[in-house]
């Protein structure tokens, strides 16, 4: 534990043009959570800062895709994020949001003070404009080809394909996302922050200073100072956002990155008008941003830069642990192809169960690598670790305690070695704990927590209470004493983890002092003579319908991507005529229709042809009920030489239509025409 006296844990904002997800959870409000409860119970000063970052491009464009105006939109997405937030129970000391009066305020001041000190490098430039919508086309206005890896659809301020962070002016023939013109370029004025300029200041900073950082957040700092930094633009041709608070600078706005940091500042200053001061620019405050891999650059280089710039002693981040992405299923986690676990939906079909997904969102958590979330590896580490392991364990301790002792924890305690054993254990896994948690190693810290319940049970399974009872009532008073202690320091282990079990398990042992970290280990935890409630499950199984329900939401999900991605086959090379006209194609009329047995692909039809009947096996069993073929029409190529396909001789081939999303549809005359007909 360090000798500040008080941390400041940061929570990248969430644009407010969607609900949050799976992903952003394990990245970054998870783990903040988990920090900063751990520090609470450290007794530390702690504050947990977060809030809806509602400005920027997408914004817009949302906007006018649904023919509302942001404010409508970050309206919507704000409260559907705070509301998921609260209820999954992320202890957000404020979650507030960058359209507020006093952010616009803050952030107004923050550059008029840069912009006085002459900090801004003020530049005309020509910029990307769209003559048929009158406005300028900043960022995601604008979509083309990547001048890097090529890939035709790079925003205006990043290529999603290869990563690199562009401007408009860099992509290959651009087009306007708002009216799909090509635009043209128009000169515009803006304020730089010369980054360059403060390029020595970072490297000795990060490079000497913060050698301890993540080796992901270091390497990515180091290869950005390394390619050398370039003055950014910290203002927009827009009319969403902070205005740009100097003189002729109408309808331009702060850049989102450059307010959006802010917020950070803003937010506190919601929290505590009177002394948000010393969060901010008293040395002894430490300050720890949470962010995904992706806001690295922001965090570790710009808004340092924007705060060094100031000066005025604002502090720049002690840590930022960023995480890796966490993928779902095997795929990118996407938006805008729904390809997502949302956290407002898992509340609503998983009630109750907030622990959980914290748990194993935790447990996976991709802290060094993109990891992948499934929903079979959610079941199993519900029902084979939480349940069976720590469920399983506390209940055992207690349902023992209510027979035997009538549910009062036992007060005449004999200790031996193996209890010894069983609180040296304790001692180490809350030290092996803090260490992790302290150097932001947060699955390792819930293998370590989960370690308790292991021992729990191993302890129980080796001094078996129910057997000693026939002989050795009071022995059994000390082994359940120590299980039930064992109870109390899970319930500890756990709060950052799982607050809602913690909550619980506290209540069921009794335990109803303040929480504090040193407890994990303690002998007298839960004290002799205290009366046990009722004993309760921590955790329920979750039954394959379950999982099963989410797993199909999600193959719907890709198939209507799929279909939505879908376009027309390029047209084939030309064919002659005389090559076209030797198919012969001709009109059957289907006799009989059956499965073939063992090929859950074939349909077997026998077909008047006119001249004798021919037996074709056609590859449509999973589109067709075989009986609603028989009678019908179909078209069949003829001269095909004939096929054994299982056993059985086709001789033909029926003509179908494959449909977007892969279905065969059979292709037959509109009106009855005579078998044997040919099709020209
Ligand atoms: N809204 C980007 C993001 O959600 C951005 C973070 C701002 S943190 C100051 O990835
Ligand atoms: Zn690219």
């Amino acid at each position: 534990m360090s000798n500040y006296k008080r941390t400041l844990i940061t929570t990248a904002l969430p644009y407010a043009n969607g609900p949050v997800h799976i992903g952003h959870l394990a990245g970054v409000y998870v783990p903040a959570d988990i920090y900063a409860r751990y520090l609470r119970l450290n007794g530390q000063e702690v504050t947990l800062v977060g809030g809806s970052d509602e400005h920027g491009v997408p914004i817009t464009i949302k906007a006018k895709a649904e023919g509302v105006t942001p404010q409508d939109i970050v309206d919507r997405y704000h409260k559907i994020i705070k509301d998921s937030f609260e209820e999954l129970g992320i202890s957000f000391d404020v979650y507030s949001r960058t359209t507020t009066e006093l952010h616009a305020q803050t952030a107004s001041e923050f550059f008029r003070h840069l912009y006085d000190k002459g900090e801004f490098v003020e530049q005309t430039s020509m910029q990307l404009y769209d003559e048929k919508a009158n406005q300028f086309l900043a960022d995601r206005y604008v979509v083309g080809e990547c001048p890097h890896c090529h890939n035709p659809r790079a925003y205006g301020d990043q290529c999603e394909v290869c990563g690199t962070s562009l401007n408009a002016t860099d992509l290959i023939n651009p087009v306007s996302a708002i009216t799909g013109n090509t635009p043209v370029l128009r000169e515009t004025k803006h304020w730089y922050l010369p980054l360059d300029k403060w390029e020595p200041a970072l490297r000795k900073w990060i490079l000497d200073g913060h050698k301890e950082w993540k080796v992901n957040v270091y390497g990515q700092c180091k290869s950005w100072l390394d390619l050398g930094l370039q003055p950014r633009a910290v203002s927009r041709d827009l009319d969403w956002g902070v205005p740009v608070p100097v003189e002729g600078a109408d309808g331009k706005v702060l850049y989102v990155w450059f307010d959006a940091p802010i917020g950070y500042i803003s937010n506190t200053r919601e929290l505590y008008p009177e002394s948000w001061e010393k969060w901010w620019k008293d040395p002894q405050t430490r300050i720890i941003n949470f962010i995904g891999k992706d806001n690295i650059v922001f965090h570790c280089i710009v808004f340092p830069t924007m705060l060094m710039a100031y000066g005025d002693n604002y502090q720049l981040p002690d840590n930022v642990p960023a995480n890796e992405f966490l993928n779902l299923e095997g795929d990118k986690i996407s938006t805008s192809r729904n390809w997502a676990v949302w956290l407002h939906e898992y509340l609503q079909d998983f009630p109750g169960k907030q622990d959980v997904l914290r748990y194993v969102l935790t447990a996976n958590a991709p802290e060094t690598k993109d990891n992948d979330f499934t929903w079979a590896d959610f079941q199993t580490r519900n029902n084979s670790e939480l349940v069976a392991i720590l469920g399983n364990f506390v209940n055992r301790a207690v349902v023992l305690t209510h027979k035997y002792f009538d549910g009062k924890v036992p007060a005449d305690v004999h200790m031996t070695d193996a209890e010894t054993a069983v609180f040296d254990e304790m001692d180490r896994i809350r030290t092996a704990m803090s260490q992790n948690i302290d150097t932001f190693h947060f699955r390792d810290a819930l293998k370590e927590a989960m370690n308790l319940a292991r021992l729990g049970n191993r302890y129980l399974q080796e001094t078996e209470p129910w057997k000693v009872a026939k002989t050795d009532i009071g022995r059994v008073a000390t082994i359940l004493y120590t299980a039930l202690q064992i109870c109390g320091s899970i319930a500890v282990a756990f709060e950052p983890f799982t607050p809602f079990m913690s909550k619980r398990l506290c209540k069921m042992v009794g335990l109803d002092k303040p929480l504090e970290w040193s407890m994990i280990g303690r002998r007298d935890l839960v004290a002799g003579g205290t009366m046990l409630g009722a004993p309760e499950f921590m955790f329920e199984k979750i039954e394959d319908d379950a999982v099963q329900a989410q797993i199909t939401r999600l193959q719907e999900t890709k198939r209507n991507n799929e279909i939505n991605a879908w376009k027309p086959a390029p047209q084939s090379a030309d064919v002659d005529f005389d090559t076209f006209m030797k198919a012969d194609i001709r009109v059957g009329t289907v006799l009989e229709c059956e499965r073939v047995p063992k090929a859950d692909k074939l349909l077997r039809f026998l077909i008047d042809d006119g001249m004798e009947k021919r037996t074709i096996v056609s590859g449509i069993a999973k589109y067709y009920d075989p009986a609603d073929l028989v009678g019908h029409q179909v078209c069949f190529i003829a001269n095909l030489p004939p096929r054994k396909l299982k056993g059985i001789v086709s001789q033909g081939m029926i003509l179908s239509a494959e449909d977007r999303d892969g279905r065969l549809v059979v292709i037959g005359p509109s009106a009855p025409v005579a078998p044997g007909v040919q099709v020209k």
